[in-house]
């Protein structure tokens, strides 16, 4: 459960009718266990930055060069901890800039809180400068979307946002008047209804496990294949032991989506990696030949890689009811959390005595692994990506966080990097954006000091919002990042070249002395 110390700060409040709305704010994500907030200031939040600056010993404040890269480090925060991300924008063009940093975190299900400002509570809708209508602009990307309307508002508000956004594993997005922000609690006459401190910050994460019924039809299913795979996305991770566990009873290869990277180690007997175009053969082959599949924690996109519609059994675990059935035409679908139900599951599957697709998937493994290893250890000049990835992967820690972006190097990144021991890995999967490899490795590197974090990504990606280099030179931050420098964006020329048949166009990049950046930072 969410850990708070809400007695403490309902105490403060309402002895404290001096507190500002922005102080009340600060000091109810404190309540929420909130310790970081990536932003970057502006005349909308002063009163938010001022009660940030006041509780800089209980709350720290990462200041980006953009606020894109604000959104993205409480997004890659979030995935990488399983915790809330929080950012703050000034009104208008600050908040605007967040937005795609956002819809990375609600398209990968990541808890997010975007606070921003607004312009003067009574001046909306009169073209006052920087004046943005920002619920309407935030609605699609929000599952909570809501206006501060004065100091009385400021603590159940920030409660429910948070509550929304843990709940929903979305973003959450409250704008604040900037006068509001600095008006006092005895100065905001609240509703008669308003009752004072009538919310909290009590949040228990959910964890739903299907009815018997669903998990005897589930296992009666598979205890009828003879070829299962299991394909573990995001979902699953967690339940590494659980997914090997079936593996092994159901002698099934276990392939991963990319977001799934890290369910199981790469080094498990039982995995056959990665799927779709930045796969491996020995998933491909798997999706190809099996007679049943069980999905655990994954809306895998590329509906191709799946097994013909009917070639196969299906049984899918989410814990999100609407997405099932939404890629294979599923059996039957188990509604409940991935670890909880693969627990309910395991008891019922008999172990399979034919165990003969999973040693040929081994068999082709090893022979995938060697192809990996030739074309990373290959000796041509000028030196080819894959075999820059396949060195760092020798040099990552058991427990190193990588983070990518969208590009050849995520083909490199996700053939190439093994996941080993507590490794996490982590890129914009479903909104597959470019530049937030660096954000993510900066917030990874916030929430684990101690920690190996490493960015691996191309030049495009990185110029995007290469400003955060300093970021992460400013707060001592002693990140990694690996620029695969092709002087274009790769993949774009590659499409144009190979997919349609045309002349590459507008692709190449003026090149750049990383290094001399760097140094210059
Ligand atoms: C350039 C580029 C190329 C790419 N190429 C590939 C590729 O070749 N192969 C590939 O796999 N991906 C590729 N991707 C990523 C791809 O677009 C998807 O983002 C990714 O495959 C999705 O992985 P997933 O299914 O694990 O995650 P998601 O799509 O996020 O699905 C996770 C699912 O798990 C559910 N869930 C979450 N938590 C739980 C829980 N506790 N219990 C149960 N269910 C839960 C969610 O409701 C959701 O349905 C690429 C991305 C980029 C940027
Ligand atoms: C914000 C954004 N703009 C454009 C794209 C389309 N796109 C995908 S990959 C890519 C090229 C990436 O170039 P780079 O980072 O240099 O990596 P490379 O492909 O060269 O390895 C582009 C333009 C995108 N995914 N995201
Ligand atoms: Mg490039």
């Amino acid at each position: 459960m969410w850990k708070g110390n809400g007695k403490k700060a309902e105490k403060k409040q309402s002895e404290d009718k001096k507190a500002t709305a922005a102080e009340v704010m600060v000091d109810r994500l404190i309540d929420w266990g909130v310790s970081v907030v990536f932003g970057l200031p502006g005349d909308g939040i002063n009163g938010l930055m001022e009660a940030l600056r006041k509780r800089q010993e209980q709350i720290r404040f990462i200041q980006v060069r953009h606020e894109e890269a604000a959104a993205f480090m409480a997004c890659g925060y979030a995935k990488f901890t399983g915790r809330l991300g929080v950012c703050l924008a000034t009104s208008g063009p600050g908040a605007i800039h967040l937005l795609n940093g956002l819809y990375d975190a609600k398209l990968d299900g990541a808890p997010v809180l975007a606070i921003t400002g607004q312009t003067y509570h009574d001046l909306l809708g009169m073209h006052y400068q920087q004046e943005v209508d920002l619920l309407s602009l935030f609605k699609d990307v929000a599952v909570f979307d809501q206006q501060l309307m004065g100091a009385g508002h400021a603590r159940s508000l920030v409660d429910a946002a948070c509550r929304a956004a843990l709940s929903a594993k979305g973003v959450a997005h409250v704008t604040c008047p900037v006068d509001l922000q600095e008006q006092e609690v005895e100065e905001d006459e609240r509703s008669k209804k308003n009752v004072p401190g009538h919310t909290s910050e009590a949040w228990t994460p959910p964890i739903v496990v299907p009815r018997a019924t669903d998990l005897q039809r589930a296992a009666h299913l598979l205890n009828a294949g003879e070829k299962t795979v299991i394909l573990a996305g995001q979902g699953a991770i967690g339940a590494r032991e659980e997914l090997e566990r079936l593996a092994e009873l159901m002698a099934a290869p276990i392939v991963k989506p990319l977001l799934g990277k890290a369910t199981v180690p790469d080094e498990s007997p039982y995995t056959t990696g990665g799927i779709g175009l930045l796969g491996t053969l020995p998933s491909e082959l798997a999706m190809e030949e099996c007679d049943s599949i069980l999905i655990v924690g994954s809306s895998f996109p590329y509906m191709e890689f799946y097994p013909k519609p009917g070639a196969a059994m299906a049984v899918q675990i989410d814990r999100d009811p609407s997405r099932i059935g939404l890629r294979y035409p599923v059996d039957v679908g188990l509604a409940g959390d991935a670890k909880a139900t693969l627990q309910a599951l395991v008891p019922l599957i008999v172990r399979r005595r034919a165990r003969g697709f999973l040693s040929e998937s081994q068999k082709r493994m090893k022979e995938w692994r060697g192809l990996m290893r030739d074309r990373g250890t290959r000796k041509d000049t000028p030196i080819k990506p894959e075999v820059i990835a396949h060195e760092l992967n020798e040099l990552l820690a058991d427990n190193a966080i990588i983070s990518s972006d969208s590009g050849t190097i995520t083909s490199w990144v996700a053939r190439h990097i093994d996941i080993r021991g507590d490794q996490l890995f982590s890129l914009s999967g479903n909104l597959a954006t470019m530049a937030p490899g660096l954000p993510y490795a900066i917030a990874a590197q916030v929430a684990y000091p101690d920690r190996q974090c490493v960015a691996f990504v191309g030049d495009g990606g990185f110029t995007m919002l290469m400003g955060e280099f300093a970021t992460a030179v400013k707060y001592g931050l002693p990140i990694t990042v690996v620029i695969i420098k092709n002087d274009t964006l790769g993949m774009i020329k590659w499409e144009q070249m190979v997919f349609l048949g045309n002349p590459e166009y507008g692709v190449d990049l003026h090149p750049i002395d990383f290094v001399k950046f760097a140094e210059a930072c």
